[in-house]
């Protein structure tokens, strides 16, 4: 697959997205979004990658969706080019992604890294929602997901006063899962990938499906959720071997089945 505006690269069972339109700050246009998405499918569909990362420069992981693409669209041609699809790709993906973020990641950058399962971040990481400077708001869910993840009054200062948060800020409040030194970023992120690419995949992937039902349920129904994902490991080859593993006290060999 050549694409135009992302890097792909695939480190022992990581697959790594780039995204790579330095000269617009990584800003999303179209192809870049169908590309992204198109390269994460791919990489979950492949059974000799075990988790995957987007990340962008060290300047910017992505300044948001590409304002001189959309500045003068309509709402129907904003509907019509199916942008919220796109956007909503990210929840079919069943692997774990990580962002690893520099820089910046405003907009629609900071939206994609939150739609994403953790984040490593830089030390240089500055996260925010500046739509409200262009007469706008969040549009590929900014505003749920800093809410749930921030609390209120945090998302309403990001979202109605354009507060960025660091990357310190971030790891304090919850954003980030890691702060790491700028140069390195990349391999500290795979690196946490790799422990992840590691483990017993359908385990992985019932988890992330699992802790996602938190944010879409009640307590009562997502507790359903989490039953529903816990049984079936045990029809799992993995489960015998993990659990056989411990018992004989040493590493177990997962198959992925
Ligand atoms: N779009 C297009 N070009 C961008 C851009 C962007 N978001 N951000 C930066 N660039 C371009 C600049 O125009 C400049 O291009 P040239 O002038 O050289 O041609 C180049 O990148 C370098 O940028 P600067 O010269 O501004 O660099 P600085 O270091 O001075 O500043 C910055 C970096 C990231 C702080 C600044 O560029 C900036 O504030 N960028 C805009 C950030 C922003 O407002 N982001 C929010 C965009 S709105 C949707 C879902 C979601 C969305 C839309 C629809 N649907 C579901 C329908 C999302 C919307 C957004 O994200």
């Amino acid at each position: 697959m050549t694409y135009t505006t992302i890097l792909t690269e695939i480190r022992r069972r990581v697959g790594i997205v780039t995204l790579n339109r330095p000269q617009a700050m990584n800003a999303f246009n179209s192809t870049m979004l169908t590309e992204l998405f198109d390269a994460l499918e791919a990489f979950d569909a492949d059974e000799n990658i075990g988790a995957m990362i987007v990340t962008g420069n060290e300047k910017a992981f992505a300044a948001g969706a590409d304002i001189k693409e959309m500045a003068y669209a309509s709402p129907f041609e904003m509907i019509g080019q199916g942008r919220v699809e796109k956007w909503d790709r990210i929840r079919g993906i069943k692997k774990v992604v990580i962002a690893a973020v520099s820089g910046w990641a405003l907009g629609g950058g900071c939206e994609f890294a939150i739609s994403c399962d953790m984040i490593i971040a830089s030390e240089s990481a500055k996260f925010g929602q500046p739509e409200i400077t262009i007469g706008v708001i969040p549009g590929a869910g900014g505003t749920q997901r800093l809410a749930r993840l921030l609390g209120k009054n945090l998302a309403m200062e990001m979202v109605i006063n354009n507060r960025t948060l660091t990357a310190a800020e971030a790891l304090q409040f919850g954003l980030a899962n890691r702060v790491v030194p700028v140069d390195g970023y990349l391999d500290a992120a795979v690196a946490f990938a790799e422990e992840i690419a590691a483990r017993a995949p359908l385990a992985v992937r019932m988890a992330k499906d699992a802790v996602n039902a938190a944010f879409e349920t009640t307590l009562t129904e997502g507790l359903k959720a989490e039953k529903r994902n816990f049984y079936p490991l045990f029809s799992t080859e993995d489960q015998k071997e993990g659990m056989k593993a411990f018992i004989e006290k040493r590493k177990p060999n997962w198959k992925g089945r």
